[in-house]
């Protein structure tokens, strides 16, 4: 999520508060979109988010910006298909959590070779979050990796809600990402606690 996500309250650190204290385990900084911040501006953003993230012992990761997440010590970096080769970014990182966006099992089996950490696979379902994704997947794609024999973490994304999100846990998947059922609500924190309740009840169910 970024600070152009949170329409309803126009403010990021108290969504990110809600969503952490309801057991969000891992947070991605996407600072994008018109009116997003950019330099300085994004970089404060960042280190007040990170704080939130140390405070509740949860992973902060940067989409995109690899020299970002080196300066202010993020704990990983999330790129996209489209974001340069990840094996370079894995050499900048070192041992940092490195996500890479996948919407094949080649891709998926390219990213982990190149030593990706998990994978992020969708679109899952129809999102105006992010205008220029790929055909929407469905959880029937994160299946057809498990079949072929992709082990590595995948987090399904685009469209998640707490209606949707066991389908995608029932799929293989070890978790979801969202931005916007949590972020651009009213009440961030009662959202992040009804999808916590729904995927520890997908998962009970499925193994
Ligand atoms: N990548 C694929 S879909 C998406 C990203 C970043 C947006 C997810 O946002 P939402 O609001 O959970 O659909
Ligand atoms: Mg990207």
């Amino acid at each position: 999520m970024g600070s152009r996500n949170c329409t309803a309250s126009g403010n990021p650190v108290k969504v990110l508060k809600d969503a952490l204290s309801q057991g969000a385990s891992i947070f991605q900084f996407r600072e994008k979109g018109q009116g997003c911040l950019e330099g300085e501006g994004s970089e404060r953003m960042a280190i007040k988010l990170q704080a939130v993230c140390r405070e509740y012992n949860v992973p902060f990761i940067i989409n995109d910006d690899v020299e970002l997440a080196l300066k202010i010590n993020a704990d990983g970096v999330h790129i996209g298909q489209e974001d340069g080769d990840p094996s370079l970014v894995r050499n900048r990182i070192g041992d940092k959590i490195l996500g890479v966006s996948t919407h094949s099992v080649t891709e998926a089996a390219a990213a982990i070779e190149a030593g990706a950490d998990y994978l992020g696979v969708g679109p899952m379902f129809a999102t105006t979050t992010k205008p220029d994704t790929r055909t929407v997947s469905g959880p029937e794609l994160i299946s057809e990796m498990r079949r072929q024999g992709i082990q590595h973490p995948i987090v399904g994304i685009g469209g998640i809600n707490e209606a949707n999100a066991p389908d995608v846990i029932q799929a293989g998947a070890d978790g979801v990402a969202v931005i916007s059922c949590i972020s651009s609500v009213h009440d961030p924190r009662t959202a992040a606690s009804r999808m916590k309740a729904a995927l520890d009840k997908a998962r009970t169910s499925t193994h």
